[in-house]
């Protein structure tokens, strides 16, 4: 899976902060980042194979079958580059690229960047089974500054990697600022390759987020699961139930947690009793769903050109290149 974004020592602080604030706020609301537990990920890494998720698999197409072009962007001189990845995960998708590159002997050090640790361990001692000669320097840390740190080590063109539509779960306004850190932190002539999940029948998106097997469903309520555990609260999981819009005209695919009683939860570690009533929801997730307009226009406000577009045959994802 793509980007676990809390580590599992800083977890608590951070969760206790979410969860203290979101509940009490109108309407209440917990962040997607705190989906990504060792059971979320797990649920997520199943997602990703479902019939409905197209997204992955659309990915996973353009790269391999775009390849060949992508190389040739990345190093059209053959000059020797730095592969940083973003929130690599299990680098499931990556690896299609990793086995080509050195297939074709291209000069490269593959940066994988996670911020969880057990992620990049897993990711690193896959990577080296598979492909012992490759030049590989993981970054456990924060993007920005795995990035700065990079780029004092060595001058090779940086080619950032932020897959699988990770980009789509910020809001607005941090997917700008996201682009903007970026800027700042690479040379003029570095890439980056974002995967977009693109807007299309509403229907195929509401199914990849309400799918036939009740998975989205699993890991929009594990968070509760995760609360009653790391917290020690009671939330009665039974008594909770995964609801999702999809909005045509603003893009975003949207989940909720619905309490369908009223009902009291206890969240001991933080003495707090949450009041629900009958039908009242918990925001947990934006998906946001881009137009080709919009990402161009991304790249305009941030200071990148758009430099490739790869799609898969259905149009339903893109793999869009911006240059510094
Ligand atoms: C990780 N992220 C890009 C996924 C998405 O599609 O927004 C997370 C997800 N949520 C529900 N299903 C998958």
């Amino acid at each position: 899976m793509e980007t676990p974004f809390v580590e599992q020592q800083e977890a608590d602080a951070a969760l206790i902060d979410e969860v203290r604030t979101g509940l009490q706020q109108v309407p209440k609301r917990l962040s997607s980042r705190f989906f990504y537990d060792a059971e979320g990920s797990r649920i997520f890494a199943e997602i990703m194979h479902t019939p409905d998720y197209y997204l992955t698999r659309s990915e996973y197409e353009i790269l391999d079958t775009q390849k060949a072009d992508l190389l040739q962007l990345f190093a059209p001189d053959k000059r020797p580059f730095e592969l940083v990845e973003l929130g690599a995960g299990d680098g499931l998708k990556t690896k299609i690229l990793l086995g080509f590159l050195a297939d074709q002997q291209a000069d490269f050090t593959y940066a994988p960047v996670d911020i969880s640790g057990d992620a990049l361990d897993k990711l690193v001692d896959d990577v080296q089974k598979q492909w012992p000669d490759l030049l590989l320097n993981a970054r456990h840390d924060d993007y920005f500054n795995a990035l700065e740190q990079l780029s004092e080590e060595s001058d090779a063109r940086r080619i950032v990697l932020f897959l699988g539509s990770n980009i789509g779960n910020f809001a607005p306004d941090e997917a700008i600022d996201f682009y903007r850190q970026l800027y700042d932190r690479l040379q003029p002539g570095d890439l980056v390759l974002t995967g977009f999940d693109l807007q299309k029948h509403p229907a195929i998106i509401h199914a990849a987020y309400n799918d036939r097997m009740g998975l989205t469903r699993a890991f929009n309520l594990n968070l509760l699961r995760r609360i009653n555990t790391e917290l020690d609260a009671d939330f009665n999981l039974a008594a909770f139930d995964h609801y999702e819009t999809y909005n045509p005209e603003s893009g975003e695919a949207r989940s909720y947690l619905v309490s369908q009683k009223a009902q009291m939860v206890r969240i001991n570690a933080l003495d707090m009793a949450v009041p629900f009533e009958y039908g009242e929801i918990i925001h947990t997730e934006i998906s946001r769903k881009f137009t080709r307009t919009q990402i161009e226009e991304l790249a305009r406000q941030t200071g990148f050109s758009v430099t490739g577009w790869f799609t898969d045959c259905k149009g339903y994802f893109a793999d869009v290149m911006f240059e510094r």
